[in-house]
């Protein structure tokens, strides 16, 4: 449950937040593969209630089973599943077994099953009031068993300790290891109690051998827990059933990049920041939550409206070799309940891909931004090598080499960098995979000269599109 069963030579997974079923297959194929990437975090899978002007956070509410969604039906999840194991990418799906819907004025799902939350009755799974802790509200996150059997804002809360809701949630999960998915990001694991946790995975089958997965193989396991320190419930709780969110990463990165933290000071960035071990971490830049003020870390994250530094962060993110990283792929908002862009206000509409290979529509598609993927790209060539020959110059530039493979420089400065480096890489002409591309024997960006002793002289101007510079074995020229 540890191990994200990538495919080989693969290491980032994109959350394609409220895509398509049959939008993410075609991805899958024309992009995501030959980029590298590794998998894809899904929307939640399961029918959730309908709520008036189609906020994001209605697929936080499920009503049943049931695997009709807005992104599309059981057919059209099972063949992108499919179609993505064929080119190598991995599907996890966002599984949301806290709770059910809360109460609303008319309640339907989005499978046209009714439901009454006020009674605790969701006949489509079914569910009733026993299958529920008795009603009470969340307000004091110094209190473990409050945060984990009263209801979070309103969503009424499943007993996990209750065979019955241990089965209806151990099936629905075994359905999609069936249909071939690799893993499951756990929403709302803070609100449920780790041994709860511990059974039902441990009732979990192994990954379907006939979407090529070896056998006895264990479905990856991401937990999403909010600890930043200071209250009842501590991600280590959650270290040994599975990864974990380290939403302090999101924080961390997110202050350093927006200046309020020296990036000199990343050299040993990790457990010393406070970050569970690597293995056990989950890390992002940001989330569908934190992009939009939810969830944790208020004004510090970051996200594509400010794209310098989203960039600068998340190739930070992706060039060090701490955690299993994600990228979040958006859609545009304005406002923090806005839910992705529609063709009637119903239907979700596909993104619109542009001759540049970026998105519209209403899409904004960070993982098509080349600073990101070609940084995807950068990650898989760095493979497991060591950080090594870290430079900085007592401020905001800083360089360092991924053993003989790949080099990086960041300037977060408020003036040029301009000086000779140790790239650690064979003497040659590189393509800087930030400002360009290699494309063929040229580059289409910047081109860097390491001579015979691995140094080079770097240049990132102050007035560039992006404060990035990085090199790689395969980005020779
Ligand atoms: C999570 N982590 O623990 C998700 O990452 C987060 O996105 C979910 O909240 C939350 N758990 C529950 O699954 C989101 C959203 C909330 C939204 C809930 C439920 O951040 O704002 O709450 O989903 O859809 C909304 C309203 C809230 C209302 C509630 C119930 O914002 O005011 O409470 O629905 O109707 C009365
Ligand atoms: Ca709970």
């Amino acid at each position: 449950q540890f191990n994200p069963n990538y495919a080989a030579g693969r290491s980032t997974i994109v959350h394609l937040f409220e895509w398509k079923w049959d939008d993410i297959a075609a991805e899958c194929e024309n992009f995501l593969a030959p980029k590298g990437y590794a998998g894809v975090q899904v929307s939640p899978v399961n029918e959730n209630v309908v709520v008036a002007n189609r906020p994001w956070w209605e697929r936080y509410q499920p009503i049943s089973y049931i695997l009709t969604t807005r992104s599309g039906n059981e057919a059209q999840f099972a063949n992108m599943v499919r179609r993505c194991n064929n080119v190598g990418v991995r599907i996890y799906v966002d599984i949301v077994f806290n709770h059910m819907a809360a109460n609303h004025n008319s309640v339907v799902g989005t499978a046209g099953s009714t439901a009454d939350p006020n009674a605790k009755s969701y006949p489509a799974v079914p569910y009733s009031s026993y299958d529920f802790h008795a009603t009470c509200g969340i307000n004091n996150y110094n209190d473990a068993n409050q945060v984990r059997n009263c209801e979070l804002v309103g969503l009424k809360d499943l007993d996990q300790s209750n065979e019955w809701v241990r089965d209806r949630i151990v099936e629905f999960m075994n359905k999609l290891i069936s249909l071939g998915v690799a893993g499951f990001r756990v929403d709302a694991a803070k609100h449920m109690w780790p041994a709860d946790l511990k059974v039902i995975y441990s009732r979990l089958n192994n990954l379907n051998t006939a979407h090529g997965f070896a056998a006895n193989t264990r479905p990856f396991i991401v937990q999403e827990v909010i600890d930043m320190g200071g209250e009842a419930i501590s991600k280590y709780e959650y270290t040994d059933l599975g990864t974990v969110t380290e939403f302090r990463h999101s924080d961390s990165i997110g202050k350093v990049f927006r200046g309020k933290d020296q990036m000199r000071w990343l050299v040993n960035w990790g457990t010393a920041w406070g970050f569970m071990p690597s293995d056990r971490s989950l890390v992002f830049v940001d989330n569908h939550d934190n992009q939009r003020g939810h969830g944790a870390g208020g004004a510090d994250i970051l996200n594509y409206k400010t794209s310098k530094q989203y960039k600068m962060a998340n190739a930070f993110m992706l060039a060090h070799p701490f955690g299993i990283t994600r990228v979040m792929s958006s859609f545009a908002f304005d406002n923090t309940d806005q839910g992705p862009p529609t063709t009637d206000g119903t239907n979700i509409r596909s993104p619109i891909f542009n001759a540049d290979d970026s998105c519209s529509g209403g899409w904004v598609c960070e993982h098509r931004w080349r600073q990101i993927y070609n940084m995807v790209g950068f990650r898989n060539v760095a493979g497991n090598t060591a950080i090594q020959n870290w430079w900085d110059n007592g401020s905001n530039q800083i360089s360092f080499c991924r053993g003989n493979k790949a080099f990086i420089a960041i300037n977060g400065d408020s003036y040029d960098l301009n000086t000779s480096l140790q790239t650690c890489l064979p003497a040659g002409t590189y393509c800087d995979v930030i400002s360009g591309s290699k494309s063929g024997s040229s580059c289409t960006g910047k081109s860097v000269v390491v001579g015979s002793d691995g140094r080079a002289s770097i240049t990132i101007r102050k007035s560039e599109e992006d404060g990035v510079l990085a090199i790689h074995v395969e980005s020779k020229l």
